[in-house]
């Protein structure tokens, strides 16, 4: 059931559990939580609750059980598929509130945090313990560790540390009954049953609300180098990242940015790639480690010497940062020119450089005006794939089934990173047979009978 006019009953329970500074019915207001970053999935709430805590949390749910309202829980909405935002007028549940990050476990390497805190503030927290968090991304500042583990979220370590299903050793969270679930003691070796944490990391606000993550951390390495490098080829660059992966033991990081997308992020930047613009793919490789692993990453290149067509290495934070612009700032460029279709993609490697050099014409087959702009985690073998429609609008939605039909095709997943959500609902069957998508309802209907959890998202 969506929120809709609130029972003044209802209002009222909510309020004795959040204070009234909590509960926002004010449509002003509430229309921030009801768009998304991209813009493109916009809807209309009459209802939103923000907790400050785990039994704030169930206690508020044990209301929306009881009232059978359904509820979209969101963190830093900065989601790409549609899936943090009421589309169907559900309440909803914000976890913002949940900021509170324990001390770090020295012995362990672990950390508790609350599901709200940004994935910056627990990096700022646990880097004054010499430790980091292994999932990076550009969205960092808004960002909550609810919400990545929520989308199992990947960017720009996978291939160093897993995405960040591999960083929970333990999880608390909120049944749709208001019912919580803990176990956060962060034992290494617990086969004590069903994982949880990792049922719940990729399930997208259906199958419980995370309130609190227990962090798995790693070592910092201070000591980095960058190099952009620029090919003129596809193929030359799928080469040359495969060699970087089997020779760089430090390789931290390894992006992609193919053809116009590199002028566009240029233009956006105002400033030239300091490679040249000649070139149809770049990558971005950082090396990390305890001590200086320039020497490393530089016999790694020095290896792609007939691959290359120009390199620029930095090692200084404000020189290694010139270099990553191109790749970080990529989605706020597509952002300025438009409003894109985002197909975030998985291609086997070995498919990797068929699908990019493939891509495009499938595009312009499904919609002559569109703008396909290629980039992405090249070491993951994960493309992102966005297409800007004429001047800025959205493209055909034609495009979307194409495209994604084009990666099931070639044995690739659908979603790398971003999930389903509600954009991609209607094509999880080019990845999901009929029995796992049986199995996925069975697991819905046992955690969330009311299907009060973000009811539209994930399953079709
Ligand atoms: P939200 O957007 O608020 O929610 C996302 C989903 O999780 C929704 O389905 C929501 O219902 C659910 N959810 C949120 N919090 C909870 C909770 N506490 N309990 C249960 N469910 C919850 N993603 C990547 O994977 N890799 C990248 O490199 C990357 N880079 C990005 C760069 C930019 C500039 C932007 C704007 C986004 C990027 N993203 C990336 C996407 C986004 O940042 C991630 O999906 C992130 O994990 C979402 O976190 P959030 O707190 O904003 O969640
Ligand atoms: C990235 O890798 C993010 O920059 C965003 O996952 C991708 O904008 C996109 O499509
Ligand atoms: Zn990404």
């Amino acid at each position: 059931m969506s929120a809709g006019t609130i029972d003044p009953a209802v209002a009222d329970e909510l309020t004795e559990i959040v204070g009234r500074a909590h509960v926002l019915c004010d449509p002003e207001i509430t229309a921030s939580y009801s768009i998304d970053w991209t813009r493109r999935f916009a809807g209309t709430t009459t209802l939103v609750v923000r907790p400050a805590d785990t039994a704030e949390t169930a206690a508020v749910m044990g209301v929306m059980a009881a009232a059978r309202i359904a509820v979209v829980p969101q963190g830093g909405n900065t989601g790409l598929v549609g899936g943090s935002v009421p589309l169907a007028g559900e309440a909803v549940l914000s976890l913002r509130r949940l900021d509170t990050c324990e001390p770090v476990d020295q012995l362990a390497s672990q950390v508790t945090v609350g599901a709200g805190v940004t994935l910056a503030d627990a990096q700022a927290h646990v880097a004054a313990a010499g430790l980091s968090v292994g999932v990076d991304l550009a969205a960092r500042d808004s960002a909550t560790i609810g919400g990545m583990v929520a989308t199992n979220a990947g960017g720009i370590n996978v291939l160093r540390y897993g995405a960040m299903r591999a960083q929970v050793v333990g999880i608390e969270a909120v049944l749709s009954d208001g019912t919580v679930v803990s176990h956060l003691a962060g034992l290494e070796k617990d086969n004590t049953g069903y994982d949880l944490g990792s049922l719940l990391a990729g399930s997208e606000g259906t199958l419980g609300i995370i309130t609190r993550v227990r962090l798995r951390l790693h070592p910092q390495l201070p000591e980095r180098a960058t190099a952009l490098l620029a090919f003129a080829s596809t193929d030359d660059a799928v080469a040359a990242a495969a060699s970087l992966r089997r020779n760089v033991q430090s390789l931290h990081a390894l992006e992609a940015v193919f053809g116009a997308t590199m002028s566009l992020v240029s233009e956006h930047l105002g400033t030239p790639p300091p490679v040249g613009t000649e070139g149809n793919a770049w990558l971005l490789a950082e090396a990390a480690a305890r001590t200086d692993p320039s020497e490393e990453l530089a016999a790694g290149v020095e290896k792609l010497a007939d691959l290359v067509l120009g390199a620029a290495v930095a090692l200084e934070p404000g020189a290694r940062q010139r270099l990553w612009a191109f790749r970080e700032n990529v989605t706020e460029a597509i952002s300025a020119a438009g409003i894109p279709h985002k197909l975030d993609v998985t291609l086997p490697a070995a498919r990797l450089a068929e699908f990019v050099d493939g891509v495009t014409n499938v595009v312009l087959a499904a919609d002559p005006d569109a703008r396909p702009l290629l980039f992405g985690h090249l070491g993951d073998g994960n493309v992102h794939v966005n297409v800007l429609g004429p001047d800025g609008a959205e493209p055909r939605d034609e495009v979307d089934d194409e495209v994604l039909r084009f990666v099931a095709s070639l044995g690739g997943s659908i979603s790398a990173e971003h999930g389903i959500g509600t954009a991609k609902l209607a094509q999880l069957h080019l990845n999901r047979s009929e029995a796992e998508l049986a199995a996925f309802a069975a697991i819905k209907r046992a955690l969330d009978p009311a299907q009060l959890l973000n009811p539209n998202v994930l399953l079709p």
